[in-house]
């Protein structure tokens, strides 16, 4: 069953509220009032919601979190059944400090339609549109991943640009894509955009590499899924304790490479709005007694990719 169009509009309202919330801490070096605000916003307007929501990737567990945890109910708790990942605050640094990039994101799927990933790390790789089915892997080389791809795209590997986290984390992919000539665009934080512009042609990104967060993987996977772009995925984990967080979460094989549809399965919407201005949307501009936004838009079935601009009463 896909995603009535009459939804949509609320999930947005969602993401703008959330921004919002973020927004009115930008450059106030207060990383964690931001992202509270965020949190406190994007739930009130949930909660307006005519549906049965469920947090799946939210804010972390009930006891640590204490809003948009995972498992919360949110919406009014009638009509259909979803399954919501959020990050109310992705680039909580960045608002801190009033950088680009800082976005409030969520992906809604009727329920049982989204992995429910632990807040741990994950392996991820990313590809644009119109390649051949599963062209790069993580189990290959970093050298093989590239050559595919420059192949696929008839040019050479000096010709590409890839995107990564700046991480120490990182050297050994960093060494190679130089000795291949691959250009790289750095991002300091939110991997959430950063894979996303592999599907967005003005950004000039031809692949992601690289580990980050597993909830920021998850919504960039229903992103991708929208714009038909490839992924693949592994968690990564730290200690025994992350993996019984895995188990208990219902991930039978601990180390499965997720492809974009063991991610995301049927129809998907997802939407950012910008908090501060990024590469995706401008972010938040406060007109006094009201606010701009600009949310990007996907919503699978219905083909919609769009940015709406709004202005929001506070
Ligand atoms: C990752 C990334 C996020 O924080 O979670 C990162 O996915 C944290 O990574 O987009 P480190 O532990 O290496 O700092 C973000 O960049 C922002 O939440």
């Amino acid at each position: 069953m896909n995603i009535d169009k009459s939804i949509v509009d609320s999930f947005v309202k969602a993401t703008e509220r959330g921004a919002y919330g973020a927004s009115i801490f930008k450059g106030k070096n207060d990383k964690i009032a931001a992202d509270k605000s965020a949190v406190d916003q994007m739930r009130k307007e949930l909660n307006k919601i005519n549906m049965k929501g469920r947090i799946v990737i939210g804010e972390g567990e009930m006891d640590e979190a204490p809003m948009l945890y995972i498992n919360e109910k949110v919406g009014k708790q009638n009509g259909d059944e979803y399954d919501i990942a959020v990050d109310p605050l992705e680039g909580t640094n960045f608002t801190a400090k009033n950088l680009p990039n800082a976005l409030s994101v969520m992906a809604v799927t009727k329920k049982g339609n989204l992995l429910h990933a632990p807040d741990i790390y994950m392996e991820k790789i990313a590809i644009g549109s119109g390649y051949p089915q599963n062209l790069v892997d993580l189990d290959y080389s970093v050298e093989k991943n590239i050559k595919l791809l420059s192949d696929a795209k008839k040019t050479n590997p000096d010709k590409l640009c890839a995107c990564l986290l700046k991480r120490p984390r990182h050297n050994s992919i960093i060494k190679s894509l130089d000795k291949l000539g691959v250009k790289i665009k750095f991002i300091s934080d939110g991997d959430v955009s950063g894979v996303i512009s592999v599907g967005i042609k003005k950004t000039n990104i031809d692949i992601y590499f690289g580990i980050g967060g597993a909830p920021e993987g998850v919504l960039a996977a229903a992103a991708l899924d929208c714009l038909e772009c490839q992924m693949q995925t592994r968690l990564v984990y730290e200690s025994n304790d992350q993996k019984n967080k895995a188990k208990n979460l219902g991930i039978k094989d601990l180390y499965k490479k997720y492809n974009i549809e063991d991610m995301v399965k049927n129809d998907v919407v997802f939407c950012a709005t910008g908090v501060t201005d990024g590469d995706l949307v401008n972010g938040i501009k406060d007109i006094g007694d009201s606010f701009e936004s600009e949310t990007f838009l996907l919503h699978k079935s219905a083909k919609t990719n769009k940015i709406i601009k709004s202005k929001i009463k506070k």
